[in-house]
């Protein structure tokens, strides 16, 4: 199902994937939205003299819409934050092993977890619309619209300072690792 079509600048590129669950997983790398520049220290504090930083978006397709409370809602969320944490902490240890500061983002608190929190937390559908251009769907809070899973995505960010070679590269990897397959392989993934 196509909900719109996605205008983004020609530099945009995706990683697409199937988990083990059988639903689909993109990833892309950006350099920060002009808000995380501006505001990353009250937000990542123990960032505060790192030179560079890539951020790393993580879409996971979910069940179920996530427009809405309940107990399947709950459960989907809870199942994609563990899928994310179990990812996103091989990805995040083995840069960090290669001397590479890297972090990642708890989905349910907008919390870094691998350094001290901010003034106040990480808007992570902010940024996929900062730098996917999706827009957000706002209700008692704001959820994101994927060109093709609607509101049934769940969003997990990661930071590094490594090269975006490097990222990607880890990434891969680690996503072999977890029984993840690639699909339409040859796309590049840095959106500078
Ligand atoms: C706080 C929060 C809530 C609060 C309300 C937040 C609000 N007022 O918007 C409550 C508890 C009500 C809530 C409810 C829900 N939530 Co909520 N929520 C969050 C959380 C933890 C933080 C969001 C946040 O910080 N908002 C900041 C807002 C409140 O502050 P603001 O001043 O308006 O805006 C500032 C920020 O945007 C800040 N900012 C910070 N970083 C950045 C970055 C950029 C680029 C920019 C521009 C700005 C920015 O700058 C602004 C000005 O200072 C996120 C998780 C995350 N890591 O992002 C999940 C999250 C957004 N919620 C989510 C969901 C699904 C819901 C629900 C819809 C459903 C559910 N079952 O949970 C329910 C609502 C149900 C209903 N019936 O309406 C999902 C959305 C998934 C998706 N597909 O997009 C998230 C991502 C959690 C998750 N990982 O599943 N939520």
């Amino acid at each position: 199902m196509e909900f719109f079509k996605v205008r983004t600048s020609g530099e945009s590129h995706l990683i697409n994937l199937v988990g083990t669950r059988g639903y689909s997983l993109q990833i892309s790398i950006h350099s920060p939205s002009q808000y995380i520049r501006t505001n990353r220290d009250r937000i990542f504090p123990d960032w505060k003299n790192q030179t560079s930083m890539w951020v790393v978006i993580v879409l996971a397709q979910a069940r179920c819409e996530m427009l809405d409370t309940g107990v399947l809602v709950e459960t989907e969320k809870q199942i994609l934050r563990e899928q994310f944490i179990r990812y996103g902490f091989d990805v995040a240890f083995n840069l960090r092993d290669k001397g590479y500061l890297t972090d990642l983002i708890d989905p349910r608190t907008g919390y870094p977890l691998l350094s001290r929190p901010g003034q106040f937390p990480h808007d992570d559908t902010a940024v996929v619309k900062a730098l996917l251009g999706y827009p957000i769907i706002k209700n008692k809070c704001r959820v994101v619209l994927h060109p093709n899973w609607g509101t049934s995505v769940y969003p997990g960010i990661l930071i590094s300072e490594a090269p975006p070679v490097m990222i990607e590269w880890m990434l891969r990897t680690v996503a072999c690792l977890h029984g993840w397959e690639e699909v339409n392989a040859q796309q590049p993934i840095v959106n500078t």
